[in-house]
């Protein structure tokens, strides 16, 4: 099991209250596609993702990236228990969805520069280093399914 020191805790729960997860979750993703624009086949019902311009300004981007980042408000919630909180979400990425667990590896080191942006000063290096942890285990618990 993850072990979280109450200062890991206390870096993640306190810059979670001040995320915007539709600014955030949007931009990660929209992020994500532009940089490994293999992404992209997952999300052909998106619509136009032809340029860096049409990605960023693709409202069902910014939808899905919001969905994806308000999930990991469970993460948060429940530090302790997150391979267990993402089970059923690891089944689905695996079973149904095919995605390339390599990609939430990627879509977490994204999530790490965005909020580094959104938060500048705020997104110490302690901070940061609890959030990478964190993106990390979330990877991992969203590959337990697989095999
Ligand atoms: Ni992901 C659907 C959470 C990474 C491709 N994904 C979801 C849903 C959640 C979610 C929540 C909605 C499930 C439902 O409808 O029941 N995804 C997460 C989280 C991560 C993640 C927490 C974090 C790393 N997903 C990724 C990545 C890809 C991805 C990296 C592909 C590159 N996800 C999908 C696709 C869907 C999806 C595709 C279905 C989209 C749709 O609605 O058609």
């Amino acid at each position: 099991m993850v072990h979280w020191t109450a200062e890991e805790k206390q870096f993640i729960t306190s810059l979670w209250g001040n995320v915007n997860v539709f600014e955030c979750g949007g931009e990660a993703l929209a992020r994500l596609l532009i940089v490994y624009p293999w992404t992209q086949r997952f999300f052909s019902a998106f619509g136009n993702l032809s340029s860096p311009t049409a990605i960023m300004g693709n409202p069902k981007v910014r939808a899905h990236g919001k969905k994806v980042l308000t999930s990991f408000g469970d993460a948060v919630k429940n530090l302790d228990n997150i391979k267990a909180t993402y089970a059923k979400l690891s089944e689905l990425h695996c079973n149904k969805l095919h995605v390339d667990p390599e990609n939430f590896r990627l879509l977490g080191d994204i999530l790490i520069i965005v909020l580094a942006t959104h938060f500048g000063r705020e997104f110490t290096p302690a901070c940061q280093a609890a959030w990478q942890k964190l993106v990390l285990v979330v990877a991992h618990a969203l590959s337990s399914k697989y095999r």
